[in-house]
């Protein structure tokens, strides 16, 4: 799928939220450029990195005239961009609310608690325990969720998948999901994707 006249390009480096982006591209088949943002050498603060990036952070991406930041918006741009993909319900079908709730959960309740249980260890004993007491609360959560489903809205993949999956599947390689588990095996079942492969190639 490819718009010609609309250039896509993906401000990007491996192993951070830029993958997130890059897994949905992937998954909707565009064709984009991918430029990385060096940040080890500071390129994400030079002037004109900044003037994609205000805050001088990844992912950004630029679609024709337009600019984006925030991985999540970012996301939900694409998704509702790329129709034919089928990666996001239309505004009008039943499964769009659940699906609005997990775009927000991924970014506003997971992902910081998340990154409290696995990069704040340490810092602050007691903050780190109510952490992973959410956090289990959470798995719980995706476990009920996904006891009938193959993803998080039913029998199709979408974009929350791709939201939530990518942070579940770093809580899977942290070893924090129960083996044989749904969540485990969503996980599994999401990564084994090609386009999930594609997009942590780097
Ligand atoms: N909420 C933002 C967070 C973006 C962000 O903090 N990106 C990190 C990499 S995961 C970054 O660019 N860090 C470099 C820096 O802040 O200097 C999003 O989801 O896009």
């Amino acid at each position: 799928m490819t718009e010609p006249d609309q250039k896509l390009t993906l401000y990007f480096h491996p192993r951070t939220r830029s993958t997130r982006p890059r897994w949905l591209l992937e998954e909707i088949g565009l064709d984009y450029r991918v430029e990385l943002v060096k940040l080890s050498e500071g390129a994400h603060k030079t002037s004109e990195y900044l003037a994609i990036h205000p805050l001088g952070r990844v992912p950004a991406l630029r679609h024709g005239d337009d600019v984006i930041f925030e991985s999540l918006g970012i996301c939900l741009y694409l998704a509702d961009r790329f129709p034919d993909a089928r990666l996001a319900p239309m505004i009008t079908d039943p499964r769009r609310a659940e699906y609005c709730q997990w775009m927000a959960f991924s970014t506003s309740t997971l992902e910081p608690v998340l990154f409290a249980v696995l990069l704040d260890k340490g810092k602050d004993p007691q903050r780190l325990t109510e952490a992973k007491r959410d956090f289990d609360a959470i798995v719980d959560l995706f476990e009920s969720t996904l006891r009938n489903r193959l993803f998080l809205l039913g029998d199709e993949f979408s974009a929350a998948d791709v939201m939530n999956g990518g942070m579940m599947a770093w809580a899977y390689k942290s070893s924090l999901l129960t083996p044989g588990s749904g969540v485990e095996q969503w996980v599994q079942r999401i990564t084994a994707r090609p386009a999930y492969q594609r997009a942590h190639a780097d």
